[in-house]
């Protein structure tokens, strides 16, 4: 792990050029920053219980509105007898999307990753807890992060790792792990969200009418590619969720207070 040295100070803050922002856990209300100046953003699931279509399209809307490369990284190959259907169902979330399929535990299986984290590239893991960032990290570098089993009961991690560090590889590239994250809540993700769900937004330009609620209108561009089968439902109802919850954060207070009522 980089930790400066005793008496060393800052000597310039470097401008934030992208910038990972997620809504901060719980009942708070306020945006936390992941991590800033990120090239790339490893999206860490495992071949198991973990592996969540829905959750992995959240986390390629936190990338693309930050405009950071997001690359599927697939642990714990080892001990899955069908890697290639979750490759396969990873794969089509997005053109052109990289996924890795790696044991974390061994060196040799990460010979692809390392051609990633080249000199001066920055790359930040996030990911359930207990999914292997921690081994990952270790793997690559020197580092001696804490890791430790997942739960024998439901298979989940026991939220090791606490705070986010900066490590630094051979080849001059830095890894940042970050603690496992419960459930991703997204920021202001508009961007993200319509660069993820591309193929849904050209679909709904296929509308009649520019105000389609794709309901029990005519003509309408949703529901004939529901119907043929081009747009899957759970697709569909994914991006709908994420774009209510960006209504919902755009709706001010007041006017939530008021809607209880
Ligand atoms: N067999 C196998 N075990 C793995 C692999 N990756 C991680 N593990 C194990 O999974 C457990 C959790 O790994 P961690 O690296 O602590 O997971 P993490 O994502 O850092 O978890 P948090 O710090 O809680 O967010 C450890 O026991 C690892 O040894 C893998 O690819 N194969
Ligand atoms: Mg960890």
């Amino acid at each position: 792990m980089l930790i400066p040295d005793e008496g060393e100070r800052p000597l310039r803050i470097l401008d934030r050029e992208t910038v990972l922002i997620r809504k901060a856990a719980g009942k708070r209300t306020h945006d936390q920053i992941i991590a800033a100046n990120v090239d790339t953003l490893f999206i860490v699931t495992s071949c198991d219980q973990d592996f969540n279509v829905s959750r992995i399209e959240r986390y390629l809307a936190l990338a693309n509105e930050a405009k950071i490369h997001p690359v599927i990284v697939l642990t714990k190959i080892d001990l899955s007898d069908d890697i290639d259907s979750f490759k396969q169902t990873a794969m089509v979330l997005q053109n052109n999307l990289r996924v890795e399929g790696v044991n974390a535990k061994e060196n040799a299986s990460l010979a692809s990753l390392r051609t990633l984290c080249t000199e001066g590239h920055t790359i930040a893991l996030v990911g359930s807890s207990g999914v292997g960032k921690s081994t990952l990290i270790n793997s690559l570098t020197d580092s001696d992060q804490l890791t430790a089993d997942v739960s024998f009961e439901d298979g989940k991690g026991q939220h090791t790792t606490t705070s986010r560090s900066l490590h630094l590889l051979h080849d001059g590239g830095l890894l940042i792990d970050t603690p496992g994250i419960r459930e991703l809540q997204l920021s202001d993700c508009e961007t993200g969200i319509e660069d993820t769900f591309d193929e849904v937004l050209s679909f709904i330009a296929q509308c009649k009418f520019n105000n389609c609620q794709h309901d029990t209108e005519i003509k309408c561009g949703i529901k004939a590619a529901l119907d043929s089968g081009d747009l899957e439902q759970r697709r569909w109802e994914s991006y709908q969720k994420l774009q209510d919850e960006q209504k919902e954060r755009n709706i001010p207070k007041y006017e939530k207070g008021r809607a209880r009522k």
